[in-house]
């Protein structure tokens, strides 16, 4: 009979889904594995098989060594996307998302992975975005929501707020105006709060250096002071944050940003408050980015009539307003040290400041570095790293500033302009302010609009939704309009692992034992690029509901590893453009869905990808059809060659699934299967066994084609014995022309060509041989290679 992908695997994929075989199990030790919920942008594409494959792989061993998985799947189904595609195609975006939902559901079924469908979550669906905005609630009651006027990303010419997304270079990506920066109300998570612990605790999960390293850097932690500079007020103290205390004798100005509060304060003092006040206009309307580039030429102005004292030396210091410091980071003011510091260096000699070198006699300035301290009282003679030090306890000691350490990491901007999203659950109330909604009231039901455009002031669309908008203040019960913003679906996916555990609960986000039953998750899969806000934004949830009692865990995903990228078959990046897309469904078309799963499994290290090649494929085919040739009929007895090679193979596939070197693991499974001539009825059993996390159609057909007795899940996963794998080992003799030059002792059975080359390579061999020209290689296998060269 013929090795007949398709129609196995049709069979035992309705089979598995009527039988329930993958719900799950309620034995054994739990195992939470995860894998990275899907966008539904309507077809599965070979990356995303690359992920689940990979993941599936592992969840199965898992579920053969008597675990008690959990591996759930879902849709993380709000976003941009769908309302773009919606007004496109006039669609609803409702409409198109579920569409996508149930074509992707058949294709993620194509693949045979052990999901259990009855934990699926679909964060559109408003079972899901109650307890979101539940969750907007909890961090509003718990003091880590709040509304603030935040920049928006405003284009003039559309008169709408655009997502960081749509702005191309500072650009309208759709009408190529140049985008402002807009003040608007906006709700912003208080993840800085979190700012430490977020930092710290990644020494405490098994996550990859890198991704550890982007995390780290995106929450930017800096060690450093703050220093108290007594303004010519007389009362105002400018505190500026330094990571470099140790120039303070070199601060020849300071710097403010232009939306610092000291000018208000000191505005009447302010003899060009004309020219600051328009500078600031100015700089309010340029974005971050433009602020802090590198290349722009630093502007700013002199606060003229206020100046400054340095604490350590009492030096009057001019003041200058520049937005090349930015408000949110440190205490919104700097202290310059143009010898020491490159955009002050830059902005001194545009500005015709002095600059004082405090750090080494001779670097040539700029000068950033560590060095022997000068030019500084006291100080002078100290290396600068221990100056540092010292400087800080004298700030401390005169009460003139202190350690500090900050953090880069700003505050989640929550708010969306749009419409496909779960909406903010607050009315506004013109007595008594922005107001939640009441639990009981939740959800807060996305109405079906027809005009998904936003309005002229570039509000959301439900801004045009007056039956949305109008309703009671919860608080008072006088009119009062909802918020018409939602909410960024990062925090739909801020919890989902949360609500897997318990996805139809009616009452509850989940329940509290079953949460403890669960999470934390203990391996989670998913790609590598765009995940640093989203596992950020999860460990923040984690944490603040934590701190509400919620949860008794800190960190949601004990382990974290990442899939490559799958390159099309020329090694460049996938793209329709290109033509280089491989497309699953048709490959499973082509060769089934299980040469599918075992060629994505054995084409490189699973952390690494590489470029997908149709011959490979046809490899991995070839050897399904090799086995599926395996004798029919099965001797009892075990064939005791093949033994060493069983254990051998046992050891390996354990450990390197276990490890996600799926690669390898394959290969020995080859190598097994070139060995297994006539194998015994126990011998065939294991192989199927190892097979079938790579393989599982294949396997479950070929126990049940070769008559073995029940499910074969239901048997263990093999064990090897430690024994059985060490090898037979022989002498062999090396000779050249006819003469003895070597006894080695080799591993047993080794082909002739493995036996030739380990000649060949041999130190003793090479002495005889070198500059010879070889006639002829004699090899007996186990006992003898001899080379015979040209004689002289
Ligand atoms: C004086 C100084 C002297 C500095 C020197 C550097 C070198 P990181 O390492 O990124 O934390 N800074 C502080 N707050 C700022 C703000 N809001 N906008 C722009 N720049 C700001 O950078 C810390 C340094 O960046 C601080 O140390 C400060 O300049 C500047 F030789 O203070 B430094
Ligand atoms: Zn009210």
């Amino acid at each position: 009979m013929e090795y007949r992908p398709n129609e196995i695997e049709e069979k035992w994929q309705a089979r598995w889904k009527k039988e329930g075989t993958y719900k799950t199990p309620r034995e054994g030790e739990k195992f939470y594995h995860l894998v990275m919920f899907p966008y539904p942008s309507g077809d599965l594409h070979i990356g995303h098989w690359y992920n689940f494959v990979g993941g599936d792989v592992y969840a199965r061993k898992k579920r053969l060594e008597g675990y008690r998985l959990m591996s759930p799947i879902g849709f993380d189904a709000f976003g941009l996307p769908a309302e773009n595609a919606a007004i496109k195609r006039n669609i609803h975006p409702e409409e198109w998302t579920y569409g996508n939902i149930e074509r992707m559901r058949g294709q993620i079924r194509s693949m045979g992975p052990v999901y259990d469908w009855e934990k699926e979550v679909i964060t559109c669906s408003p079972d899901y975005y109650k307890w979101t905005q539940w969750l907007f609630l909890k961090l509003f009651e718990g003091g880590l929501a709040y509304k603030k006027k935040a920049p928006a990303n405003f284009c003039p010419s559309c008169r709408t707020v655009l997502a960081n997304e749509q702005v191309v270079e500072g650009e309208c990506e759709r009408c190529d105006a140049q985008v402002e920066q807009r003040e608007i109300d906006q709700w912003l998570f208080n993840v800085k709060k979190y700012a430490r612990e977020l930092d710290a605790a990644l020494e405490e999960v098994d996550w990859p250096e890198r991704t550890k390293a982007m995390q780290r850097n995106w929450i930017g932690r800096s060690e450093g002071a703050i220093v108290k500079f007594l303004a010519s007020d007389g009362e105002t103290s400018i505190d500026v944050f330094t990571t470099r205390p140790d120039t303070l004798f070199g601060a020849t100005y300071l710097v403010l940003s232009p939306e610092h509060p000291f000018l208000e304060k000191v505005k009447g003092d302010i003899k060009n408050l004309e020219e600051v006040e328009d500078y600031v206009k100015k700089a309010k309307k340029r974005s971050e980015k433009e602020r802090v580039s590198g290349e722009k030429e630093k502007t700013g102005v002199k606060l003229e009539g206020v100046s400054a004292i340095n604490p350590v030396n009492r030096e009057k210091l001019p003041i200058f307003v520049a937005d090349y410091v930015l408000m949110h980071y440190g205490t919104g003011a700097i202290m310059a040290v143009p010898a020491h510091d490159e955009r002050d260096f830059a902005f001194a000699k545009k500005h015709s400041l002095p600059v004082r070198r405090v750090v080494s006699e001779k670097e040539e300035l700029p000068y950033q570095g560590e060095g022997k301290i000068v030019n500084s009282g006291d100080f002078d003679g100290m290396d600068s790293s221990v100056a540092r030090g010292k400087i800080i306890s004298f700030l401390e000691k005169e009460k003139v500033g202190e350690r500090k350490t900050s953090y880069k990491i700003r505050d989640w901007l929550i708010s969306r302009q749009r419409y496909w999203g779960a909406p903010i659950p607050i009315v506004h109330c013109e007595d008594c302010g922005s107001v939640p909604v009441r639990e009981e009231d939740l959800p807060v039901k996305l109405p079906s609009l027809e005009d998904l455009t936003p309005t002229r002031e570039g509000e959301s669309p439900l801004a045009k939704a007056e039956e949305f908008y109008k309703t009671e203040c919860p608080k008072c019960g006088r009119e009062g309009k909802r918020e018409t913003d939602t909410m960024d679906t990062f925090v739909c996916s801020s919890w989902y692992y949360i609500r897997y555990t318990d996805p139809k609960n009616k009452e509850e986000f989940a329940d509290r034992e079953k949460i403890d039953e669960w999470l934390p998750v203990d391996i989670y899969i998913g790609g590598a690029e765009h995940t640093v806000l989203h596992l950020l934004y999860s460990r923040f949830v984690t944490k603040a509901l934590r701190d509400m009692g919620y949860l008794s865990f800190s960190e949601p995903f004990s382990k974290l590893r990442h899939q490559g990228i799958i390159l099309g078959s020329d090694g460049q990046k996938m793209s329709k453009s290109k033509g280089n897309v491989v497309d699953p469904a048709k490959e499973i078309e082509k060769h089934g869905a299980d040469s599918v799963r075992m060629y994505l499994c054995f084409m490189g290290p699973y952390d690494q990808g590489g470029p997908w090649d149709p011959q490979g494929i046809k490899g991995v085919k070839r050897f399904l059809e090799k086995a599926w040739k395996l004798p029919s009929v099965t001797k009892e007895e075990n064939d005791p060659d093949l033994e060493k090679h069983l254990h051998k193979a046992i050891k390996k596939v354990t450990g390197d699934i276990e490890e996600m070197r799926f690669n390898t693991a394959i290969s020995s499974l080859m190598t097994l299967l070139s060995h297994m001539k006539s194998p015994g009825k126990e011998q065939v059993k294991t192989f199927l066994l190892l097979l079938l996390p790579f393989a599982p159609h294949f396997a479950w057909e070929m126990w049940e084609v070769l008559g073995f007795k029940g499910e074969i899940e239901k048997e263990p996963w093999p064990k090897h014995s430690e024994k059985k794998t060490y090898e037979e080992e022989v002498t062999i003799v090396l000779q050249v022309n006819g003469k003895v030059r070597d006894t080695l002792r080799v591993e047993k059975d080794l082909t002739e060509g493995e036996l030739e080359k380990i000649a060949l390579e041999n130190e003793k061999i090479k002495k005889w041989t070198e500059g010879k020209s070889i006639k002829k290689k004699v090899v007996i296998q186990n006992k003898l290679v001899n080379i015979v060269t040209e004689q002289d």
